[in-house]
């Protein structure tokens, strides 16, 4: 096991829909440290760089709409393992196919509003993790 960084982002839907500090929590109960926290607007820029390898695909315009629409809460969190055991603990991308009492699954509606994103691997941790953290 080694200590990793792993971007985190309560999406828009997850932000108004009031479970910034449910999420957090779980991620604290798991023993991972917070070590940058923000909220922000994602401008449109960052949300084609943030989800560039999905530029071209259909649902692609409609998910930057989503993610530019009202700001999120991004942060950096580290620990053992810690950018699989985040992602385990969202669940798969499509609440409705994520596992019982994961993040997605719980707070989750639909693909398109599903909460919650996490890096998917080291590097995309290192691309994602923004500069000001
Ligand atoms: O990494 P993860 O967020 O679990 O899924 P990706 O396949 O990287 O897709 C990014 C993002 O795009 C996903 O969280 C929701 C949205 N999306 C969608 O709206 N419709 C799809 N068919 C696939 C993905
Ligand atoms: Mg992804």
């Amino acid at each position: 096991k080694t200590v990793e960084r792993t971007f985190v982002m309560v999406k828009p839907d997850g932000v108004q829909r009031g479970f910034v500090g449910d999420i957090i929590k779980r991620f604290e109960q798991k023993g991972l440290k917070i070590v940058g926290l923000k909220m922000l607007q994602i401008s449109q820029e960052l949300a084609s760089k943030h989800y560039g390898e999905h530029q071209g695909k259909p649902f692609f315009e409609g998910l930057i709409k989503y993610i530019t629409s009202s700001p999120v809460v991004a942060m950096v969190l580290e620990g053992k393992d810690c950018i699989s055991l985040a992602r385990g603990m969202m669940g798969a991308t499509d609440p409705k196919k994520a596992a019982p009492g994961t993040i997605r699954e719980t707070f989750g509606i639909d693909i398109g509003r599903n909460v919650i994103h996490g890096s998917d691997s080291a590097a995309s941790a290192a691309r994602e993790i923004l500069p000001s953290f």
